[in-house]
């Protein structure tokens, strides 16, 4: 890794949201690709700290102030992350899971998808079934769950269910992820589509929409 993605990663680590900001600010005017700065030196630096968490090196506060760093940086890279003059491509609804406070995989997944000209509306973190229905009452085509927790993956299930329940099952696509979901998980609970990564999530919504 070179000197200013290693500084990104170290920095996200520590929490140091002002280095994270001056570096990914460096590397955007050395020309680096956006999204190697946030593959190679953000999402791994993230990692990072979910293996010191799991090793007992790192504690809750720590998490808290790494992801308060990474969110800093994802502002100033956001612009870079856009596509430019697209037109809107469809209204997706996004959210993470009932129970579930993660949200820098879903704001990375709803940016490329911003970016990508799709108009989003972000649901935000803890999302009970019924706002991911009232979205559906409301129009949207394409609903997007996100989810970290084992525990709180489950909830996508429901979700589904209280969709079928209210008779709008068939009138919206459902695109599922997040780090337990896998999609074999997807085929399960009968969602419609499952993507590993932001950028994948972006082509099979397109998928979805048929563009
Ligand atoms: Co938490 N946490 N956390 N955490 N946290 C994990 C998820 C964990 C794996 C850490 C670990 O033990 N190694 C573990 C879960 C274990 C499990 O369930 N198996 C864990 C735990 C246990 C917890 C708490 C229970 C800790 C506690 O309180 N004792 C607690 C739960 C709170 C709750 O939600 N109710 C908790 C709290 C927190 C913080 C609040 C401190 C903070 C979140 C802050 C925030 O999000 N604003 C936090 C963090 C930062 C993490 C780790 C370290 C990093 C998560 C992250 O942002 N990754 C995480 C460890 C890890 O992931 N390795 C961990 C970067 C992000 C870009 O990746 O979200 O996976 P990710 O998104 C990816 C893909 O998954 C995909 O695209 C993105 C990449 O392009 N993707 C989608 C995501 N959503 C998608 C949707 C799609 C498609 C793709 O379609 C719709």
């Amino acid at each position: 890794m070179d000197t200013i993605l290693q500084n990104i990663y170290e920095a996200i680590i520590d929490g140091n949201s002002a280095i994270v900001r001056e570096s990914i600010q460096k590397a955007i005017e050395n020309n680096t690709d956006p999204e190697v700065i946030l593959n190679q030196a953000m999402i791994a630096s993230m990692a990072e700290v979910g293996q010191r968490f799991e090793r007992g090196d790192f504690f809750v506060p720590e998490m808290l102030v790494a992801a308060r760093a990474m969110q800093n940086g994802l502002l100033i890279l956001k612009p870079y992350l856009k596509e430019n003059n697209v037109k809107s491509a469809g209204k997706v609804a996004i959210g993470t899971v009932k129970g579930d406070l993660h949200d820098i995989g879903k704001n990375l997944v709803s940016l490329m998808l911003e970016g990508s000209g799709f108009e989003v509306v972000d649901l935000g973190v803890d999302v009970d079934p019924s706002a991911f229905l009232k979205t559906v009452k409301g129009g949207i085509q394409v609903i997007a769950m996100s989810a970290l927790l084992t525990t709180t993956m489950n909830n996508m299930a429901t979700t589904l269910e209280v969709l079928k329940e209210a008779g709008v099952r068939k009138q919206v696509k459902v695109i599922i992820g997040g780090a337990p979901v896998t999609e074999e998980y997807a085929l399960r609970i009968g969602a419609d589509a499952y993507a590993p990564d932001a950028s994948s999530a972006v082509r099979t919504v397109r998928d979805l929409f048929g563009t």
